[in-house]
Parts: C-alpha cells; structure tokens; sequence
C-alpha cells in the first residue's frame, strides 16, 4: 500500500545524492513472522551521503492485516535542520494513521522562522490530513513541528492526498536540505550531536511500536531491532542505569 511512498522518496534520494550502503546489524535487515496464516515480513534499508548521515526507512508487510511505511532521516551533524520523519500505518482494513513532519531538534524562534513557517503553505493546503489529534505516546511539543501532517484517513485519501503533499513536503525538505549553510563550528556541531542523539533516546523510551515488533518478531528481535537499528544513538536505560 505505500510502496509508491517508498519508490518515491528512493527516486527523490538516489537522484540528488551519491549515496552509500550503510551496514544493517546481522538479522536486523530482514524477518519473517510466520503466526498461523497471517505472515509478516519486515525489511530495512539504510544510506548515507555527505550531507545525510543516516537515511533509515522499514516496511512491514504483513498482507491485509498491516502495511506500515516508517523512516527517518538524519542530516550530517554540520546541519541544525530537522529530521525527516515518516510514519504511515494501516491495520485491517478500517485503521490508518499516517504522520510527517520536519522533527525540529530546537525550539527557538529564529528556529522555526527557518526550517518550519516553510511548510505552512503545504499544510494549509493540506488541511484535512493535519487533524491536531491527541498524542497519547509523545509530547507534541517535543520533536514535533506545528505544521505536521497527522491524521486518522482512509485509502482513498492515502491515495490523493497523502501522496501529493508527502512529495511536496519531501521536496521542501530537500530543497531546504540544499540551501542550508553547513557549519564547521565545533560548538554548533556538539550541539546538533546532542540534540539528534536526545532524539534517539527519547524516540527509543516511547516508540509505540515494540509491542507490534515484539509480538511479530519475539521480544529480543525487537528490542535490538530498536536499540541496534532505528535508534541506535540512545543509551538502553538498564546500561544507563548502570545494570
Ligand atoms: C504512532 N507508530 C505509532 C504507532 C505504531 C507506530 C505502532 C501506534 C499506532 C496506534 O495508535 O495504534 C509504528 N513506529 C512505528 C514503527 C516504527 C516506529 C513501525 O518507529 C519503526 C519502524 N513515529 C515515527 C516517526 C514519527 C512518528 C519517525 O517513528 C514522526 C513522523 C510519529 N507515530 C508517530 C506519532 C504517533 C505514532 C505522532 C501517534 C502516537 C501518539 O498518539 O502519541
């Protein structure tokens, strides 16, 4: 079902970048559930190029039962540009939610006059897929911009809506990807560094989805498919908690 989303934002990536394979952990590139007759198959891909230092996205294929679409992408750490951030989801035939954003790593006005008043004019556009539903997992006001695509829908508007503002959004981010000035200061180096890596373990402590991963793949699948893979900067709280 989102497939063309993922064509997509491939024909976006490979043809603007050199991009390069970034190794996937053993075991992590690929699985396959077999729960009775309800099979799921879950497969990774991830790039790098001078300017992304980490384009991650996963499809799990699980027939009619679910189709999600997720993937983040991380710009070099000279950047302060936000993250891209993907996450459509279809359970049955009745729920979809689907979610994009520009995941701003920094709340400041100066900020947001940047890289977020940009999407306003596709957001309005896009009125009907930005519903302001209630977050129960995340803080809306932490790595979420005001301008984010977040509803509840339906196929058909996956199909002529979602589609053309997800590639107008993508098109802005990349776009604005190419006009951003790198720095070299180490200062403001450290400082994106940090912020990208509070956004691993903030995603880690509350991504929604372990439960869906455990109860596909087995509770230790999951747990390093999170840890190894999606968010690997984030700390594994027993490590921090010194266990
Ligand atoms: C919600 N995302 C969810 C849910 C699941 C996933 C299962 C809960 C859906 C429900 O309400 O039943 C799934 N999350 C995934 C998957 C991966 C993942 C499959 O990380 C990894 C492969 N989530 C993101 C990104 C964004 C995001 C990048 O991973 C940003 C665009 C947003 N997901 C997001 C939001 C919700 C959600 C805002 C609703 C959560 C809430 O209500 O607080």
């Amino acid at each position: 079902m989102y497939q063309p989303f993922r064509e997509f934002l491939e024909q976006e990536l490979f043809g603007r970048f050199e991009l390069r394979s970034c190794p996937i952990p053993e075991g992590l590139e690929y699985n396959v559930s077999d729960r009775g007759k309800n099979q799921a198959t879950i497969r990774s891909w991830c790039y790098q190029c001078s300017e992304l230092r980490k384009i991650r996205y996963t499809y799990i294929d699980a027939g009619e039962t679910a189709q999600v679409f997720n993937s983040v992408i991380y710009p070099s750490h000279h950047y302060d540009i936000p993250l891209l951030g993907i996450d459509f989801l279809t359970f049955g035939k009745k729920k979809i939610l689907v979610v994009l954003d520009f995941q701003p790593l920094f709340r400041d006005r100066d900020y947001q006059e940047r890289y977020i008043e940009p999407m306003k004019p596709i957001r309005d556009k896009y009125d009907d897929l930005a519903q302001n539903l209630e977050m129960k997992f995340y803080d809306a006001n932490q790595y979420f911009s005001k301008y984010l695509l977040f509803a509840k829908t339906d196929e058909e508007t996956v199909t002529k809506r979602l589609f053309p503002a997800y590639q107008e959004y993508i098109r802005l981010y990349l776009e604005m990807l190419d006009l951003a000035n790198p720095s070299t200061d180490p200062e403001d180096i450290q400082r994106v560094v940090r912020a990208q890596k509070d956004y691993d373990q903030y995603s880690a402590e509350r991504d929604p989805a372990s439960g869906l991963f455990s109860s596909y793949f087995g509770r230790e699948w999951s747990e390093r498919f999170l840890h190894e893979f999606l968010f690997e900067d984030a700390v594994p709280l027993a490590v921090a908690a010194g266990k």
